[in-house]
């Protein structure tokens, strides 16, 4: 297990469509375990795979309140297949997005499938925050940030305070442990 770092927009590696996972092997598993980890750390409740770094249709969750119990899930090659007519909107956030909120509008609720931590064909329907989490990281996997489904006059206020603020630093990321693995798979 370890804790893996974690992009900041802008960086075009968030912005590339992933690939689908061939094969939920150990190498995938070890990803699920080291990005779950990288996530309650953070802390967030979801985490996808570009976020740290790696092209690949990987991602988990974890919605439960604090206090509850830990509900984690791992998804690979997650697709939405059914969405509601109906729309919600959240205020989200995003850990590659830091100390930026705004409210988005989504389906309300969405039938998901994906293949689970041993390889098998399941499907959740969600609605909730669950729902918005879901699409928030399906959308990772697209190369889409919350701020796409913003106005332009947001986003790029949004993203400029960003880059200024990637900019003050020395451009690297100051959060990023010394020696986190590489996951190249
Ligand atoms: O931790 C997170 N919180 C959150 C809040 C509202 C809507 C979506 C999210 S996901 C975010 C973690 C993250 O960036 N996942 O990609
Ligand atoms: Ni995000």
């Amino acid at each position: 297990m370890a804790l893996l770092p974690i992009l900041t927009a802008p960086d075009a590696r968030l912005k590339k469509k992933a690939k689908p996972v061939a094969k939920v092997d150990d190498g995938v598993r070890s990803l699920m375990a080291d990005m779950l980890e990288t996530m309650y750390a953070a802390p967030g409740i979801g985490l996808a795979a570009p976020q740290v770094g790696v092209g690949l249709r990987v991602i988990v969750l974890d919605v439960a309140r604090e206090g509850e119990q830990k509900a984690p899930m791992k998804l690979a090659n997650p697709e939405i297949v059914w969405a509601s007519d109906d729309d919600n909107v959240y205020e989200e956030g995003c850990l590659s997005v830091p100390e930026h909120y705004a409210e988005v509008v989504r389906p309300r609720a969405v039938k998901v499938r994906y293949l689970d931590e041993a390889g098998a064909e399941r499907e959740v329907e969600a609605e909730g925050l669950l729902s918005t989490c879901l699409q928030h990281e399906i959308d990772h996997l697209d190369g889409i940030l919350f701020l796409d489904h913003l106005s332009a006059l947001k986003r790029n206020m949004i993203l400029r305070k960003l880059l200024k603020e990637k900019k003050r630093g020395d451009g690297k990321d100051k959060d990023a442990p010394a020696d986190s693995p590489q996951h190249t798979l």
